[in-house]
């Protein structure tokens, strides 16, 4: 199933970069996460991998034009051009009128927003464990907290405007992976996607 265009938004450990990757095969669509561009950016120490890399690290967000700036591009690859998932972008007002922008330059349109849900301390302990395994530099528990109040204040409001347009599902981050995917499925199933 090519066309198809999502967005997947979410608290910091919901489970948005775990969904996407399996998302991103079931509809056969590019996922595209912008925390992953970054990373890799910091991890080569590119130009702007140098401008965010404390940024991140405080837990705080990059600022809209770097980031609207690098979707735009990523968006105009081929493989994005027929469908993609858009994993952790928009996370602010500005970003969601960017991408709208985009979008209608090109003749597009969002098929659905997918929100997934987690509970506060599920999240947190989920972000420790990935510290251990992992060790990014933004899952230290004072950050993580911060985190999540960024998204509460920035990024929260942004369900309101897409669920006015119609296309929120919204899905239950808990329990094991493959049920958080197949609820997904399930709830784009029932909006004809
Ligand atoms: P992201 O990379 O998007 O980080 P995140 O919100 O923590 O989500 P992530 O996808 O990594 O974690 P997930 O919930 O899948 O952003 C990082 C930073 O980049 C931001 O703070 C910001 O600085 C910058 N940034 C990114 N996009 C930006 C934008 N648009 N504008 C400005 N700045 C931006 O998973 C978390 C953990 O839970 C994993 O270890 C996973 O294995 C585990 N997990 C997932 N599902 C599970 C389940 N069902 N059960 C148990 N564990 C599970």
């Amino acid at each position: 199933m090519t066309g198809t265009r999502l967005l997947l938004i979410g608290p910091p450990g919901a489970g948005k970069g775990t969904q996407a990757a399996v998302l991103a095969q079931t509809y056969a669509i590019p996922a595209i996460s912008t925390g992953d561009i970054f990373r890799a950016n910091v991890k080569n120490e590119t130009p702007l991998g140098l401008e965010v890399k404390a940024i991140m690290a405080r837990g705080e967000y990059v600022p809209d034009s770097l980031t609207n700036a690098i979707v735009e591009d990523r968006l105009h690859e081929a493989d994005a051009v027929s469908g993609f998932l858009l994993d952790g972008y928009p996370r602010t007002i500005d970003q969601v009128n960017e991408l709208d922008r985009m979008l209608s330059a090109d003749g597009k349109a969002l098929d659905a927003v997918v929100l997934i849900t987690a509970d506060t301390d599920v999240v947190v302990g989920r972000l420790l464990k990935r510290a251990e395994i992992e060790g990014r530099a933004d899952d230290t528990e004072d950050v993580i907290r911060h985190r999540m109040s960024v998204y509460e204040e920035q990024t929260a409001p942004l369900i309101d405007t897409y669920t006015a347009r119609g296309l929120v599902v919204t899905v239950d981050g808990l329990g094991a992976v493959e049920d958080v995917t197949a609820r997904i499925v399930a709830a784009l199933a029932a909006k004809g996607i």
